[in-house]
């Protein structure tokens, strides 16, 4: 999003919460930029916030803000629920007190759909969510349209179907499997043993894109005047702002991520076994196995977007297909590519 900002010419300020180990991989590129500014602030604390928004008097503040793991958010209930719910009031408050122009964004999920009653899930479809982090963003989602329509705002929540990309945590399955499979790769050209990659629910099926093509799209809800064919005046926000649906309209297992995954590094092999004895084989070495330490206490089965309004309305579209996200996060974990980049 950073990156999307500063190339439109924007100057961009980073909100980073003060850990002890600096995690600044994503965003090192932006460091030397002079339109890039990294300020200290916690969206779980009212007095930085506002004293941001006081400062800067952005034109737009995008809340990214989440503990995002859905996995972790059984756990860490309250803190995945404050940061994201609480955490969506006190960027909405700080905005409502001192810069009531700026254009807000808060990312939903699909995780809001969870047991779904109907595919594919559209802007219409209620919220059912089945994890504590699922029912952070319905709350949030709430607060966004309370504040909107009271105040007047231009505050919006949209619903992004998952999205990854090369710089995805390593904890979520996409990372979790193009890594294992670097690692695997490595160890094979150096014909040395390795652990398998342990995973979950292979069944599950998700809607997966490139966020890449998301940022464009959530640019495209805050300048919602600018990409719709008939333009309406801000006095009308409340009445007129839409809040969509992104996704790529297809639905995927695990299973089909890892076989694409496993073709693009050359790993020839077969599927064994059933439940949790199914295992990928090449070559005699077990690849991949399943570890219920991954199950989750509940599963969204399955996720399946229909972003057809904002396709229509904003005339967005992703241009990275489902194989080429898989190849290109495949790509970039391979041993050869971190070696050319001087990270191993
Ligand atoms: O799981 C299954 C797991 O953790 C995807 C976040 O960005 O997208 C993301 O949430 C699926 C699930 O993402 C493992 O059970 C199997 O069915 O990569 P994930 P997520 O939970 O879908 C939504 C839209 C968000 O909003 C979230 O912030 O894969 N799965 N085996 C596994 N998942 C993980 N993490 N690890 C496994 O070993």
């Amino acid at each position: 999003m950073a990156d999307l900002c500063i190339s439109k010419g924007h100057e961009v300020y980073g909100m980073v919460r003060r850990t002890s180990t600096s995690n600044d991989i994503n965003f090192k590129h932006l460091l030397d930029k002079p339109k890039f500014h990294l300020v200290y602030g916690d969206s779980l604390d009212g007095f930085s916030i506002d004293t941001l928004v006081r400062n800067i008097n952005p034109d737009y503040f995008v809340n990214f803000a989440a503990q995002s793991f859905v996995g972790c958010s059984w756990d860490i209930p309250e803190e995945t629920f404050l940061a994201g719910a609480v955490g969506v009031l006190k960027c909405l408050e700080a905005i409502r007190k001192n810069s009531p122009n700026c254009r807000f964004y808060n990312a939903g999920s699909s995780e809001q759909f969870g047991d779904v009653v109907y595919c594919p899930q559209d802007e219409k479809h209620p919220f059912r969510p089945r994890s504590p982090y699922g029912a952070a963003k319905v709350a949030a989602q709430a607060l966004v349209k309370v504040y909107r329509e009271s105040y007047n705002l231009y505050a919006i929540q949209g619903m992004l179907f998952n999205h990854e990309s090369e710089r995805r945590g390593e904890e979520f399955v996409t990372r979790k499997i193009t890594k294992g499979i670097g690692r695997i790769v490595r160890a094979l050209q150096r014909s040395e043993s390795f652990e398998p990659i342990k995973l979950g629910n292979l069944d599950a099926k998700r809607d997966w894109s490139h966020s890449q093509d998301f940022v464009e799209g959530v640019w495209r809800m805050l300048n919602q005047e600018k990409y719709r064919e008939e333009v309406k005046i801000p006095k009308l926000w409340p009445k007129s702002l839409r809040e969509y649906v992104l996704s790529s309209n297809e639905t995927h297992t695990v299973r089909e991520f890892i076989d694409i995954a496993l073709k693009e590094a050359a790993i020839e092999g077969q599927w064994s076994g059933t439940g949790v004895d199914e295992k990928f084989i090449s070559n005699g070495s077990v690849i991949v196995s399943v570890d219920p330490k991954f199950f989750r206490p509940a599963e969204v089965d399955i996720l399946l977007g229909d972003s057809s309004l904002i396709r229509k309305e904003l005339g967005w579209k992703p241009n990275i297909s489902f194989e080429n996200l898989v190849k290109r996060m495949v790509k970039n974990d391979l041993p050869h590519a971190k070696e050319a980049q001087g990270q191993e």
